[in-house]
């Protein structure tokens, strides 16, 4: 049995070889990117079995994309090679320390991901998992890959849970306001992933409490707070405390971040993958903050997370030692 499905356009990244404008940076080390595939990834790491679902060229990079996230023993076989279309590609640089502030210039227009549509993805093999991962990038992709969201969000009998990141790219919507889709989309989903920062820059809230409001059906809404940790909203659900029995917040450890890319994804990874042992919401949270902290420090997307016995003695560290 699939635990998780992870559906999303994976690109090859090129990382700075040093800091500096992009105009500026001589040379860059291939690495590979996708905010689902990094869930995926993480994911099967952690020891859960998980499915990768997509479309990639068939050039050499669609070659890598595959025999890489393939290494990390997730299943790749439902990925689909167009060959009329290039797979997408994206450069980045080196992110402000302190602010995170970088430079990143896709060449993902046109790509073999962006025709993805509800005609040409095993729909069996995308429903197949306990868990359906998605996120709000894919909604920028296409109308057609939007389409595919709004199928896959559906609700009804034998639906997977699905687990949605806001992933908000204000560099993909550059013509479009993905506001309305990305809230609608959120709605629609069963567990919500979303940062205080980007509720505000995609729909204005200010606050935790505000991004819940506005996202009220959802059974579980984490909102991420950076630094400052993350908070889970939800109804019904063993372990959920503060003052009005709603939310749960943890406070993130301290690390040295090398760079932000591919935090968010582990955070998710960590979230779900303590969701599918059944651990309370302040161990999913832990969990969570756990396979960030490893990705934080880290200049690419994907780091070697702690292994689960690992994460499971720093998870149970006393209430102290968490700050
Ligand atoms: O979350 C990390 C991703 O942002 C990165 O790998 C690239 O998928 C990517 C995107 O579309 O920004």
């Amino acid at each position: 049995v699939v635990d998780v499905v992870a559906l999303g356009e994976s690109m090859v990244t090129f990382l700075p070889s040093r800091p500096g404008r992009l105009a500026d940076v001589p040379s860059f080390d291939r690495a590979i990117g996708g905010a689902e595939s990094n869930v995926a990834c993480v994911l099967a790491t952690a020891g859960h079995a998980v499915r990768w679902v997509s479309r990639v060229g068939t050039d050499g990079f669609g070659d890598h994309l595959v025999e890489t996230i393939g290494s990390y023993g997730v299943d790749v076989a439902s990925v689909r090679r167009d060959p009329d279309r290039p797979t997408g590609v994206y450069f980045r640089t080196a992110g402000d320390r302190a602010t995170d502030a970088h430079e990143v210039a896709y060449y993902r227009a046109g790509s073999a991901a962006s025709a993805m549509a509800v005609g040409n993805v095993d729909l069996a093999a995308v429903r197949a998992g306990r868990v359906l991962h998605l996120s709000g990038i894919t909604a920028a992709l296409s109308p057609e890959c939007r389409d595919l969201l709004w199928e896959l969000t559906e609700p009804g009998p034998g639906r997977p849970l699905v687990s949605f990141d806001v992933n908000h790219r204000p560099g993909l919507w550059r013509d479009a306001d993905g506001a309305q889709a990305l809230l609608e989309l959120a709605r629609r989903a069963d567990l919500v992933f979303v940062g205080d920062d980007e509720a505000r820059a995609v729909w204005g809230l200010r606050g935790s409490r505000a991004v819940r409001e506005a996202l009220p059906e959802p059974e579980i809404v984490v909102v991420k707070q950076g630094e400052g940790g993350a908070i889970a909203f939800g109804e019904d659900t063993d372990g959920l405390e503060d003052a009005d029995g709603t939310a749960t917040s943890v406070r993130a450890p301290r690390v040295d971040v090398v760079a932000a890319v591919g935090a968010g994804d582990a955070f998710a990874a960590g979230f779900l993958s303590a969701t599918l042992r059944g651990l309370p919401v302040r161990q999913r949270l832990r969990h969570g903050h756990l396979m960030a902290a490893a990705a934080l420090t880290v200049p690419g997307d994907l780091a070697a997370p702690p292994s689960r016995d690992h994460a499971d003695r720093l998870a149970a560290l006393d209430d102290d030692a968490w700050g």
